[in-house]
């Protein structure tokens, strides 16, 4: 009898661990996803794309360093005027598989396509320079936890929130705290304030921080890491932002399902966003598992008498 108690309850255990976990800790850096200090400073600085593949053949990943080859200049703070500016790396992947991606550019909204417009025909990312550059954004999932690695120009005063929208069912991570909502903070169905001066080539807005009028519901908290990256390119130093949330904070996705992921600064100068894959079901709650085993061990219990 003790012994198939004992059973039970290792049977029990072993269904509750994760049987696959990323190896992923919240700390800032990404060695951990297989990209580590040289590695951001032959992707950033000698424009290597094998650099910027990360070990997990299941993270989904993009990366937008400097100005497109597409694009002769973009719009420079410091000079305030149309400059040449390095070009970098566009690339967009899964696992060691990736392609070209071509950084669209953005609509100046003060000015439509009147002749007075700073560029009747778009602006490109990053406007205003390397100072507004959010240059590679990795994403990947466990069984139970969803994580984001975002390397970008050190521009903590300008930290944006990052939008995630599951099954379309929209939420907000707060990055850094702002306006009385705490760092880390999640809510469901936030209002998203947009960029004051630009939107996306297709018209629609480039989303920024949760509205703290409007921030929706609070659903959760997620672990975040901002930490010096290492590395500077166009003689500004970089920063990585590391995140990781629970899977059933979001509405539990499944294998298959998709999210559509996006970040920018305040200004939103530049942005970045892709669509990812969850690649694992998620972990059900404990109570989904526990109250059957305790059912199932009452029957195994009232059989024996
Ligand atoms: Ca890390
Ligand atoms: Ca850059
Ligand atoms: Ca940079
Ligand atoms: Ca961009």
């Amino acid at each position: 009898m003790m012994r198939k108690i004992i059973i039970l309850l290792i049977n029990l255990g072993l269904f509750l661990s994760p049987a696959l976990a990323l190896s992923i800790t919240i700390d800032g850096d990404l060695s951990d996803w297989g990209i580590d200090s040289a590695d951001l400073d032959n992707g950033l600085n000698h424009d290597s794309e094998i650099a910027w593949i990360p070990d997990s053949p299941t993270a989904d990943w993009i990366v937008e360093n400097d100005l497109d080859e597409a694009y002769e200049k973009t719009w420079e703070e410091e000079t305030s005027g149309w400059n040449f500016k390095e070009h970098g790396v566009h690339i967009m992947g899964e696992g060691a598989t990736y392609i070209d991606y071509d950084e669209p550019l953005l609509i100046d909204t003060r000015c439509g396509t009147m002749w007075w417009c700073s560029n009747p025909g778009g602006v490109p990312q990053p406007s205003g320079g390397e100072r507004y550059d959010v240059e590679a954004l990795y994403l990947d999932d466990d069984e139970r936890y969803i994580y984001f690695g975002i390397l970008l120009t050190d521009n903590l005063g300008a930290l944006g929130d990052l939008a995630i929208t599951v099954n379309g069912v929209n939420y907000g991570i707060v990055i850094i705290a702002h306006d009385g909502l705490a760092n880390g903070s999640v809510y469901k169905n936030p209002v998203w304030l947009t960029s004051t001066w630009a939107e996306k080539s297709d018209g629609s807005d480039i989303i920024t921080r949760i509205d703290h009028n409007n921030p929706g519901t609070i659903v959760g908290t997620a672990d975040i890491a901002i930490e010096d990256a290492g590395v500077s390119d166009n003689g500004k130093d970089n920063k990585i932002i590391e995140i990781k949330v629970e899977k059933t904070i979001l509405g539990s996705p499944s294998t298959g399902d998709k999210s559509d992921i996006g970040y920018t600064l305040t200004c939103g100068n530049d942005y970045i966003g892709r669509e990812m894959t969850y690649d694992y079901n998620t972990i059900p709650e404990f109570s989904t598992i526990a109250i059957p085993a305790i059912m199932l061990f009452v029957i195994y219990m009232f059989r024996r008498k």
